[in-house]
């Protein structure tokens, strides 16, 4: 059923505790932690607690917590600090733009010059 955790799903392994990471901030909806392969000195991943497998399938089925997502990416961005010199809200979706983790997603990058367009 939509938004149940997946027994083969990494990120609902988190959610449970069944994984370990570095864990920087959690709300009732969402966890963000440090992603295991930083690309930016600032690399978190956000993500809901409930299992979609993109953003796009989330924002569609739970908008309230797709919101919350965005919120947080804003929080973690805070408290890293790199709000005030610009950071990046990355979803990727669909393995052709580089998903690999099938539960949707938010990469929260700063801390470094960001390139236009992305690779
Ligand atoms: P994407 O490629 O957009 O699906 O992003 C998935 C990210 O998840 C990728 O940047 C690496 C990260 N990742 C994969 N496995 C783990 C893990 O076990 N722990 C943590 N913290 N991050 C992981």
């Amino acid at each position: 059923m939509a938004g149940e955790p997946q027994a083969d799903c990494l990120f609902c392994k988190i959610v449970a505790g069944e994984v370990p990471a570095t864990v920087v901030r959690e709300t009732e909806t969402t966890v963000a932690f440090r992603d295991i392969n930083p690309q930016a000195p600032t690399h978190v991943l956000v993500i809901p607690k409930v299992h979609h497998p993109d953003a796009a399938s989330l924002a569609a089925a739970e908008p309230q917590i797709a919101a919350d997502i965005l919120r947080e990416a804003g929080h973690v961005a805070a408290d890293e600090g790199v709000d005030a010199s610009g950071y990046r809200v990355v979803f990727n979706t669909g393995s052709g733009a580089g998903q690999t983790v099938f539960h949707a997603h938010a990469h929260v990058l700063g801390g470094r010059g960001l390139n236009w367009p992305p690779g």
